[in-house]
């Protein structure tokens, strides 16, 4: 059985994959927030002794640790950017070859909703959060020419049990779904570095994932019998440029409600004290 270390594991993503890849592999948890279990160490990824501590030892790391959604700079930076550079260098240093990134669909988000993009067009992010998911890319493919490690980079829709707005029913995953692409990530013997998008079977999909076809992904799941529900109670939205385009209000906000933040960094935004 792999070992596989999961970071950023007590957020939402990581949860479900915790649960969903329990009895698949051996996980190691991480995060900077405390969890209770047994297999989880506390680490924070900004700082290059705890990445190295973390990816010793393991066979594969899925690396969701970081900042999840539209905010300042010098949360990012730290988080997104020195805490992405930190873990592939450490995996690196560590002789971890293989590396899955969720991306996010937010390195895209400036494409239309009327465009349907697939693996290979160039990044359009949304904002600062999508230009730290852009690096992560880079640096990744860097990795993978230069040293020889293996990457699949995730560009993730939005990971829930079911959709939660329109925008969503075109990059909604499953749980089971995104459990199922990370499995690729992991195990498949044939990946250097690929990009693929992480959403489900959805009818609406913005995407030709056909990049996740050929590695063998097969979605179980589509958004469309959410959809007549979804788009009865969804009133049209205001901000022309964000319904145009698929990183909706990303593409026009200088902060996204962030689910996973500390208390501390709410009390701090309510003041005005924004980087
Ligand atoms: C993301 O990249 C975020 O991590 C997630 O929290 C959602 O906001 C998602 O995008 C989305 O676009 O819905």
């Amino acid at each position: 059985m792999k070992t596989v270390l999961i970071t950023g594991a007590t957020g939402d993503v990581g949860t479900h994959l915790a649960r969903e890849l329990a009895a698949k592999y051996k996980l190691r948890l991480s995060d900077r927030r405390p969890l209770k279990a047994k297999n989880f160490v506390k680490a924070d990824i900004s700082k290059m002794a705890d990445a190295l501590r973390i990816t010793k030892g393991v066979d594969a790391i899925v690396h969701l640790g970081g900042y999840s959604v539209e905010g300042p700079w010098e949360a990012i930076l730290q988080a997104n950017i020195i805490g992405c550079y930190n873990v592939f260098e450490a995996a690196r240093r560590n002789g971890v070859k293989r590396i899955v990134f969720p991306t996010s669909n937010h390195a895209t988000g400036f494409y239309r909703r009327d465009h349907t993009i697939d693996h290979r067009v160039y990044p359009k992010p949304d904002g600062r959060y999508g230009v730290s998911k852009v690096f992560g890319e880079a640096l990744g493919s860097l990795y993978a020419d230069k040293y020889g490690m293996e990457f699949l980079m995730v560009r993730i829709g939005n990971v829930n049990p079911s959709p939660l707005d329109k925008r969503r029913l075109s990059l909604w995953i499953s749980p089971r779904d995104i459990a199922q692409l990370v499995s690729i990530g992991i195990d498949h013997p044939g990946i250097k570095f690929e990009i693929v998008y992480g959403v489900s079977g959805n009818k609406r999909n913005w995407y030709d994932n056909s990049n996740a076809t050929r590695l063998g992904y097969r979605p179980q799941d589509d958004s469309e019998p959410f959809a007549e529900e979804i788009l009865r109670r969804e009133k049209p939205g205001s901000d022309a440029i964000a319904e145009a385009h698929q990183g909706g209000i990303f593409c026009t906000a200088e902060e996204v409600p962030n689910p996973a933040a500390p208390k501390k960094s709410v009390k701090a935004k309510s003041k005005g004290k924004k980087k």
